[in-house]
């Protein structure tokens, strides 16, 4: 199909596995790459690891080589057919770490060879002129800039995708603006956060392009929780455990951590827990057992888990007259929460978080920053490690409540 395949890079070693095609007339131009990619077909199906060929990056786009990519709830959630914005065949994976191969005209904000986050939440503050309204609000990390076409797996411009199968050119979705589980993926731009620190990790940093630093935001913007609090957070994977690093980091007194896997509490307590509750365990609701064990009720809640059922049970243990609760889980399509009203009567708020808050492309420099001054728990969060090709192993783990982040390298 490619007749201008340059046979020396075609060998099937590995790391010459990925077949850049070249043009010897136009060597300064970026050419479609031929490389391997985990494509979702179909809802509920494994991912298939087959040859697809990326597209050069066009105007404000750029292309990333991955180096880390980790699995978070979300792409399972997404290949479980819940998301209702999720779009098949597509490459998932939306928490990596990466280097930038190619650049598309007008590009001012990063150059080849920088090492990356990418963002599946953007920001656009530095490079349109005007912003979009929500980066120019203090208020709002929901950058529109992207959004309408990184929610129906295309690029802005053109509104088509950079992905195709190599093996009969029919179009494959790119997922919430990353792609991650491939050797290579093109980018908005806005969705790029430049790696300062050069020593940084990237099997580590890979993991504060969602997960993390949502717990983190969760906490730290959305909720502000103050020294002296007490929480309560439900749901004990990256994104709850870094909710309870963070609030342990920001003085509470006491951090409820609530999960229905016992395995989780030394883990929860290693985080900065000071009691685990397991609602299995009781007669009563959750928020019961809460508003007893602390006289009245949590000041903060987070629900991570993505069940509207939890997310009543994390509103309704928050104290009245003050208690707010943080939605942070994504929950199935068509889900509804409910609570009697007479709750938010009484003085409760109800709210939720995406990106914990953060504005992405300013902080995820600052959370590198902070992970390298020594000063989290990071490294915690990787529990297991594999290779590119183990994809649908890692899927099983998340699936087991086995691993926190499996990170997956492309080497
Ligand atoms: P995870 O699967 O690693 O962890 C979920 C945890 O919830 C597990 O420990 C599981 O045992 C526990 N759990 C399941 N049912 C429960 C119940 N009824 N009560 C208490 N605990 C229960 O997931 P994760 O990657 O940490 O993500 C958590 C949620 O956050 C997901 O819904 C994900 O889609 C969402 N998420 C949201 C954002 C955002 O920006 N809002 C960002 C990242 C992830
Ligand atoms: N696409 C879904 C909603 C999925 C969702 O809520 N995503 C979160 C991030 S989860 C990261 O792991 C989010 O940030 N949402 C805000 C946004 O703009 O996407 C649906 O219901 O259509
Ligand atoms: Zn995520
Ligand atoms: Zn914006």
């Amino acid at each position: 199909m490619y007749s201008y395949l340059i046979p020396s890079l075609a060998s099937s070693t590995r790391s010459s596995r990925t077949r850049v095609f070249d043009t010897i007339m136009n060597p300064d131009r970026a050419q479609p790459i031929e490389c391997f990619a985990a494509v979702a077909f179909a809802a509920r199906e494994p991912l298939r690891i087959v040859r697809v060929v990326v597209a050069p990056p066009r105007a404000n786009e750029v292309r990333i080589k991955m180096v880390h990519a980790a699995l978070c709830h979300t792409d399972a959630y997404t290949l479980d057919g819940h998301d209702r914005e999720g779009r098949f065949p597509c490459v998932l994976g939306h928490e990596a770490s990466a280097i930038v191969e190619a650049i598309g005209e007008g590009v001012t904000t990063c150059a080849i060879g920088d090492r990356v986050i990418p963002c599946y939440q953007a920001y656009c503050g530095d490079v349109a002129k005007p912003p979009c309204e929500h980066c120019a609000h203090a208020k709002s990390n929901l950058c529109q800039h992207v959004r309408q076409w990184t929610g129906r797996g295309v690029m802005k411009a053109g509104d088509d995708t950079r992905f195709t199968l190599a093996s009969d050119g029919s179009p494959i979705y790119h997922f919430m603006g990353v792609s991650a589980f491939a050797e290579y993926s093109v980018v908005h731009e806005v969705s790029v956060a430049k790696v300062m620190n050069d020593d940084a990790p990237m099997d580590k940093v890979c993991l504060l392009g969602c997960g993390v630093s949502t717990g983190y935001g969760a906490v730290r913007n959305t909720a502000a929780v103050e020294a002296g609090a007490t929480v309560a957070v439900f749901g004990l994977g990256a994104v709850g455990l870094a909710c309870v690093e963070a609030a342990a980091g920001a003085g509470a007194k006491r951090v409820i951590a609530v999960d229905t896997n016992d395995e989780k509490e030394s883990v929860a307590r290693e985080f900065g827990a000071t009691d685990f509750v397991n609602p299995k365990k009781h007669v009563e609701d959750a928020q019961s057992v809460i508003v007893n064990m602390t006289n009245g009720g949590v000041d903060y809640s987070f629900e991570c888990v993505g069940n509207v059922d939890v997310m009543r049970s994390a509103l309704e243990c928050c104290r009245k007259g003050w208690g707010t609760s943080v939605i942070v889980g994504v929950a199935p399509a068509g889900a509804e929460i409910s609570t009697r009203p007479f709750q938010l009567v009484t003085g409760r708020t109800w709210k939720g978080t995406a990106f914990g808050g953060y504005k992405s492309r300013i902080a995820i420099p600052k959370l590198v920053a902070e992970y390298m001054s020594g000063s989290t728990k990071l490294d915690k969060y990787v529990t297991h490690e594999l290779k590119f090709d183990q994809i649908n192993e890692a899927f099983e783990l998340l699936h087991a409540g086995k691993c926190l982040r499996c990170v997956l390298s492309f080497n």
